[in-house]
């Protein structure tokens, strides 16, 4: 059972209200910060793109998104990447990250300046079906996103009905810090322990609601329910003078240089604007990701799928050598045994 979000948009002009019900229950929701109209242009952007991909089922009308099953794909496959980069470099979406009513909002609730993280996820979520899912699975973004406290806002691009896999929130589940997990397959390749039965909220979002959470509130998304495709912008904010992981300063996953982001961009301004900013750069703690990937060698190597996921991302990510090319090794008889 999922409860609905506590509604805190009437307290969006008072920053200790907002960080009071952030604090008491991990996030708060906040309807209609974001012009409808900013939103939807972004959304055409990015289905043109997935519909140059052959992402959108053909004869429906793109604006509807409605996808197509049989090129069903997700990060970090290289066919999902080739279209998912343009997307990424975007100059639009860049820029509704750093949108002064989001910025606005942290200013009010931190009472100091903000840094907006310069790497955010961009999200395609195909529909699930039998052969296919990609539902994010319960987790604290702490683990993924390093350096001091962070913050979550999330969005849809476009409207987002629970149905179509929106993101709920394990409610008072920050107070602990990081929890225990175990290897599962999705964005992230893990998933918390615990199960936070009965602590759920969530609730349908529209184009410019947006829900923001601390780095250790658990979370996950529903299952894309519908048959079209769930584009959602996540990125994360933080206190300027808290430390920010050096990862989090990078463009997604290290795809690409910052120089081929922004070769397309009208404009300079947010250009490497957090060097401007002095951001507090301290390298990524690989703690978490360390117990991570042992756990998914030992499931590979016994022949689980499961360890299919993490095994894929340590092959796009990690920095070290040794651990890519086995990862690889473990894929490839992974797909031997499948096959056999
Ligand atoms: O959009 C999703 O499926 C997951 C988003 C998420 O986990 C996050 O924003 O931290």
């Amino acid at each position: 059972m999922i409860k609905p979000f506590v509604d805190s948009t009437a307290l969006v002009r008072d920053g200790a209200a907002l960080g009071a019900n952030l604090d008491r229950d991990g996030y708060i929701f906040l309807r209609g910060i974001l012009p409808r109209d900013e939103i939807m242009a972004i959304r055409r952007q990015l289905l043109a793109l997935a519909d140059m991909g052959g992402w959108l089922k053909s004869g429906e009308p793109i604006e509807k998104g409605v996808a197509n099953l049989e090129k069903a794909c997700k990060d970090p496959e290289p066919r999902y990447l080739e279209f998912f980069k343009p997307m990424w470099k975007l100059e639009a979406l860049h820029r509704l990250k750093n949108h002064p009513n989001i910025l606005g909002i942290f200013e009010r609730i931190f009472g100091e300046p903000v840094l907006a993280h310069p790497m955010f996820v961009l999200r395609n979520i195909f529909p699930q079906t039998e052969s296919f899912d990609f539902t994010t699975g319960s987790h604290q973004d702490r683990i993924h996103i390093g350096g001091g406290q962070s913050f979550a806002c999330w969005m849809t691009l476009g409207d987002c009905p629970t149905s179509k896999g929106g993101l709920i929130m394990a409610e008072g589940s920050h107070k602990r810090g990081v929890l225990d997990f175990e290897l599962a397959p999705g964005a992230g390749g893990l998933e918390v322990s615990e199960k936070f039965e009965g602590k759920w909220v969530g609730g349908d979002f529209a184009a410019g609601d947006v829900v923001i959470f601390s780095d250790t509130t658990v979370h996950k998304a529903l299952p894309n329910k519908s048959g079209e495709l769930r584009q959602s912008f996540d990125a994360r904010y933080q206190r300027l003078s808290d430390p920010v992981a050096e990862l989090a300063v990078q463009p997604y996953a290290g795809i690409f240089k910052w120089d081929e982001v922004y070769a397309d961009w009208k404009s300079d301004d947010l250009k490497y604007y957090w060097q401007r900013q002095g951001a507090k750069v301290v390298p990524f703690d690989t703690s978490y990701y360390e117990k991570r990937d042992a756990i998914a060698f030992d499931r590979a190597e016994a022949g689980d799928m499961l360890a299919r996921d993490t095994l894929l991302r340590i092959v796009q990510r990690d920095a070290s050598a040794a651990k890519r090319e086995r990862a690889q090794k473990l894929l490839d008889s992974l797909s031997r045994g499948q096959a056999a």
